[in-house]
């Protein structure tokens, strides 16, 4: 039975990869910080699928938190083969020179050195068994710039160019590194982006359909159950509605 680290387990995309893992059979450590959401996932897929997990509450922003959490890890859980590096965020919409420098610090420290965090914790575990897959959660922002997105997208070409260092660096140890990239996928992500605004968030996804968390989770899945010998580096979806990161075919 393969075990699976999941970061953002709570909602979105990391949720709906919990899920699409029991469904496959994996051991499952879920994490964020509200651990009730986690909670409740967790029980439910125990019931749904008799899956084997445990959650762990902790801010990726937070370098000791994040290397405690993980050395708790019981022992028979630790032998773990997938990391999903999927704990993320945008906060507000600016030009840079009028830019909130709070929310540049929350996005670039959860996206870079809270996915850099989990994986110095995590890593060396798969490397002591020869083998892993590492999966970043980057995005179509990481690929192109748009007009007041600019640092969320500088964190997410972060995590592109992450993603290869990795790939180069672990490549030895037996370690495949996938970085995946949603286009526009509609979860609490706006939500966070616009602070609570749930109204303002509703209308990104309108006029079009946007991809799913489920959607980006059957990727995932697909890209960790191939054979061993072959690995996605790199892979970016979008709704067929959308063509870059801005142009969208609204009706
Ligand atoms: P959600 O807001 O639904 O989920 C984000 C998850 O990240 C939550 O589970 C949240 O958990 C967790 N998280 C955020 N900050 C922290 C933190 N400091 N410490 C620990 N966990 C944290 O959004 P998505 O599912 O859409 O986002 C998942 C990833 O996908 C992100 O990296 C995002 O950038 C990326 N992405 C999203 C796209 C979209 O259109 N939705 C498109 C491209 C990429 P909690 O609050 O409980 O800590
Ligand atoms: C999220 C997609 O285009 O809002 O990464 O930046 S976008």
């Amino acid at each position: 039975m393969r075990t699976a680290l999941i970061t953002g387990a709570s909602s979105g995309i990391g949720e709906a990869t919990a899920y699409a893992f029991a469904e496959k059979g994996f051991r499952l450590i879920l994490t964020g910080r509200r651990l009730d959401r986690l909670n409740n996932t967790a029980d439910l897929l125990r019931k749904r699928y008799a899956a084997e997990i445990i959650t762990l509450q902790f801010d990726v922003r937070n370098r000791q938190e994040t290397l405690d959490a993980i050395n708790s890890i019981p022992e028979d859980f630790k032998s773990i083969d997938i990391l999903v590096n999927n704990a993320g965020l945008a906060a507000g919409l600016a030009h840079v020179q009028d830019g909130d420098v709070d929310d540049w610090d929350r996005m670039i420290d959860t996206n870079i050195k809270g996915l850099l965090y989990v994986t110095r914790a995590v890593a060396p575990l798969m490397i002591a068994k020869g083998r892993g897959h590492i999966v970043n959660v980057g995005s179509v922002a990481g690929r192109e710039v748009y007009e007041n997105g600019g640092v969320y997208c500088a964190t997410k070409y972060a995590v592109d160019a992450l993603s290869r260092s990795m790939r180069i660096d672990m490549l030895e140890s037996g370690i495949k590194v996938t970085n995946v990239c949603p286009g526009a996928t509609e979860t609490e992500f706006s939500t966070v982006r616009f602070k609570g605004d749930a109204e303002r968030a509703k209308k990104v996804y309108e006029g079009y359909k946007s991809l799913t968390a489920k959607d980006i989770a059957e990727i995932i899945t697909y890209i960790v159950n191939l054979p061993e010998h072959i690995c996605i580096n790199d892979i970016l979806i979008m709704p067929s509605a959308q063509a870059n990161a801005v142009k969208f075919n609204k009706s």
